[in-house]
Order: C-alpha cells, then sequence, then structure tokens
C-alpha cells in the first residue's frame, strides 16, 4: 500500500523548485513529460504510487497543488513541456492578481481577509487531493520565507511565522547554495535553474527510500523518527555527495558527506562493512554527538532508479539534525533586530489589518520564538538538556560546545 505525500507548491520558489524536482521524478520513474509510463519502464517495481497517481487513462500525475497569487511562474509551467504533467484543476492562481511584493502581511491579508473563498477554494482542492489517497502519509510544504505569498500560506496553515507546527522543516539557504555553485562547481554566475537543479538532486535522494523501498526508511515516519529528539528541534540539514550539476557531470564537491560516505562505503557497499564502518565513527569521536540521548548515526543502503545514468557509482545523502542549526537562526535574529532599530520596512506591514494601530506584536512573538529556539538548540548542548525550562520556562540551562562538532553548517543547503 503506498504511504502517499501531497506537496504544496506556493509562489515564485515553491513552484520553481517543485518543478525542477518533478522533472527529476518523471527521469527516475521513466514517465514521460505528458505523464505516460515509458516503454522502458513497464516492468518498474518502484513505488510511483508516492508522489503520483495514475488517471483513468493511466497517465501518471502528480500530487501537487500549484499555487501562486499571480500568473506569471504558473503560466510558464502551463507553457512549458511538463503542460500536460499537471492536473489542471490542482492549479491556483488568485483572482485578485499581483503579488505579494515579499510581504507576508500582504500575501495573508489577500489569503484570508480579501477573498473569503481563497483559503476554501485551496482547502477543496487539499480535500479533493487527499481523498484520492489510500493511505495518505502527509505533505510537503515548498516555499520560501523571504517573499509574500509562499510565507503567508505557510501562516495560515501554521499560525506562526516560524514553522513550529510542522513535523520536520528543511531549511534551504540561498547564500549557502550559491556558495557551493561558485567556489566548488566553479559556475562564475550560479542562475536559479542551476540552484534548483542541486536542490531537487537532494530533495529526490531524501524520497528514495520511499520510492525504491529496501530494509528501513520506508515512509516518512520511519525516515524522519530518529532524527527529531524533541518536538522543536525539527529543522534538519542536508548534504549530498557527488553534487554535479546540469551539464558538468563529473565535478564533486569535497564535502564533509563526502568524507563520511569514504568512511562508511570504503569502496564497497557491503551492509556490514557499512555497520562496523559507523561503529568506528562512534568509538574514534569522528562527530560528536548530544551527551543525553544514544549516538545515533545510521546509514540507509538503498536503490536508485535504473533509467538515469550516472558518472558516479555510489552517492550519499546526509540528514543530520544538529545544533549548529542555531547559527542560521541567531543570524537571521540580529540581522531582524538592526532592521527593527531602523523601523525600516515597517511601514509596508503597518497598511495592513494585522499591524493596524501600530500593533507589532506578531512581530515580537515570532522574534520571541526565534529566540527560544535558539535557546532550546544551545541547551540540547548540555548534558542536563532534559530538564530544560523545567524553572524557568524558555531560558535556564545554556551550554556551549560539543554538539557542534565536524559538521560544518555552511556546507549543507
Ligand atoms: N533557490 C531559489 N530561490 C528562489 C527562487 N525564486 C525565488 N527565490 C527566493 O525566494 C525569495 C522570494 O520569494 P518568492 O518565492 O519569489 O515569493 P512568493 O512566495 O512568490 O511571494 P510574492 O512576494 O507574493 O511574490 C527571494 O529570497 C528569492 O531569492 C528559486 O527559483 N530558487
Ligand atoms: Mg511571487
Amino acid at each position: 500500500m503506498p504511504r502517499e505525500i501531497i506537496t504544496l507548491r506556493v509562489g515564485q520558489c515553491g513552484n520553481h523548485i517543485g518543478m525542477e524536482f518533478w522533472k527529476q521524478l518523471c527521469l527516475e520513474h521513466g514517465i514521460s513529460k505528458e505523464g505516460i509510463l515509458e516503454d522502458f519502464a513497464t516492468q518498474g517495481v518502484d513505488r510511483k504510487d508516492v508522489f503520483f497517481y495514475q488517471a483513468d487513462d493511466r497517465h501518471y500525475i502528480p500530487r501537487a497543488l500549484l499555487i501562486d497569487s499571480e500568473p506569471r511562474v504558473i503560466n510558464g509551467i502551463q507553457n512549458s513541456e511538463y503542460r500536460n504533467l499537471y492536473n489542471h484543476e490542482n492549479i491556483f492562481v488568485s483572482d485578485h492578481g499581483g503579488d505579494a511584493g515579499n510581504n507576508w502581511a500582504s500575501g495573508y491579508h489577500q489569503l484570508i481577509s480579501l477573498g473569503k473563498g481563497v483559503e476554501e477554494d485551496i482547502m477543496d482542492m487539499i480535500d479533493r487531493e487527499a481523498d484520492g489517497s489510500d493511505s495518505l502519509e502527509g505533505f510537503v510544504l515548498c516555499h520560501s520565507i523571504a517573499g509574500g505569498t509562499g510565507s503567508a500560506l505557510q501562516l495560515t496553515f501554521d499560525s506562526q511565522a516560524t514553522n513550529l507546527n510542522a513535523d520536520c522543516v528543511v531549511v534551504l539557504d540561498n547564500t549557502a547554495l550559491n556558495r557551493i555553485a561558485v567556489d566548488r562547481l566553479h559556475l562564475s554566475n550560479p542562475t536559479f535553474t542551476q540552484t534548483n537543479s542541486l536542490v531537487s538532486t537532494v530533495m529526490s535522494a531524501s524520497t528514495t527510500t520511499l520510492r525504491y523501498p529496501g530494509y528501513t526508511n520506508n515512509d516518512l515516519v520511519g525516515l524522519l523518527a530518529s532524527l527529531i529528539p524533541t518536538p522543536r528541534c525539527h529543522f534538519l540539514m542536508r548534504g549530498y555527495a557527488p553534487l554535479t550539476v546540469e551539464r558538468q557531470a563529473n565535478v564533486i564537491r569535497k564535502t564533509t558527506v563526502l568524507d563520511v560516505m569514504r568512511r562508511l562505503l570504503q569502496g564497497e557497499v557491503d551492509p556490514t562493512q557499512v555497520h562496523e564502518s559507523l561503529q568506528r565513527i562512534r568509538e574514534r569521536k569522528l562527530v560528536n554527538f548530544i551527551e543525553w540521548g544514544p549516538a545515533s548515526i545510521q546509514g540507509a543502503l538503498s536503490r536508485k532508479s535504473p533509467y538515469v545514468q550516472t558518472a558516479h557509482r555510489v552517492s550519499g545523502l546526509m540528514l543530520a539534525s544538529h545544533t549548529s542549526i542555531r547559527h542560521l537562526f541567531s543570524k537571521c535574529l540580529s540581522q531582524y533586530e538592526k532592521l527593527r532599530k531602523k523601523q525600516a520596512f515597517l511601514d509596508n506591514y503597518r497598511k495592513f489589518p494585522m499591524f493596524a494601530d501600530n500593533d507589532l506584536s506578531e512581530f515580537d512573538e515570532a522574534r520571541d520564538i526565534i529566540e527560544s529556539l535558539v535557546d532550546e538548540y544551545k541547551a540540547c548542548e548540555s548534558p542536563d538538556y532534559i530538564r530544560w525550562g523545567m524553572e524557568d520556562p524558555g531560558h535556564s540551562l545554556t551550554g556551549e560546545g560539543n554538539a557542534s562538532g565536524t559538521l560544518d553548517p555552511n556546507l549543507e543547503a
């Protein structure tokens, strides 16, 4: 029985990245740009049903909703070679037109206040899509947090601007992606298409064990359960090796992931050796672990698509739950503080009801949430994290140090 996943692609970034992701899925499953299974792929034993369903006419259709407040990006998809891939009933472009100008208050206002129907229409689409699943496992929301529409839709689902209600969040940092493209892949001026192809490679690798089931990680819960120790510490980092971009197949980026892979695999993909290598990593303390729980590093060997030829024999994905992610949040916080001090951009927000009468509590609340998240990740580095928040909620234990080991947050996207 498939464990279906429905993806909501929202705004420019969500739809661009989603487009690249489905291009990759089509290639890996032998599905044509029109959604038809290629002759060479008819005997496949892969699980196409997780991300696609089959229409009555046998077409494979992505379980994806394409949502935006302005038509430009979605029109581009509808005029592309992939125009017949998607279910047209799953496309939502707001009648009110006009993007939210990177202002989530504006996006939220458009979604919630202006058109009462907007939220209902989107919910109806989600309901319809969910009804088409036998055993729905979950939703993936793909959007930028710096835009207006994508971040606003997340706000309507999540009630906080900070993704705290999601089970898991993977943060991709455009600055880090660009640095990888320039420094490691030697692209002088990387385009979104190039960085998005890095993103889609990693996104498809993250779902490989769901689509090509083996012994472990065959559903999202199995994949994430061991990575998320406590509900709020659900922000994951990813690393992948070897990273390549289209038309430049052989550039290998020497990341810590590759190093870990070398230690893991040592030229042979043999489960016993993988196990021994993991043991060595623990014994030699090549990675630092939290002190209040099991030193957990797990490897899953997965099959890959037989229809996509790659120059490298093996590739590896790292999914890590690591306290150093707090530096990303601290950076956002200090940038926010600077802007707030200067009262920068505030007028753009005061125009909307949620900030009317100079009530900026929405911002203050979001700031506090991020600050306590940083504190919690800091506390995780302390051996008595388990007592954190008991005496003075939000601010008791702090500790620097030993969980910020060998993984470099800047390498992960
Ligand atoms: N990696 C990547 N980032 C993108 C892409 N498109 C936009 N971004 C980033 O996303 C942010 C802007 O968000 P958008 O996705 O354009 O905003 P939106 O959700 O469409 O909301 P509007 O303000 O209503 O347009 C900026 O930081 C962009 O750099 C993309 O294709 N790939
Ligand atoms: Mg937009």
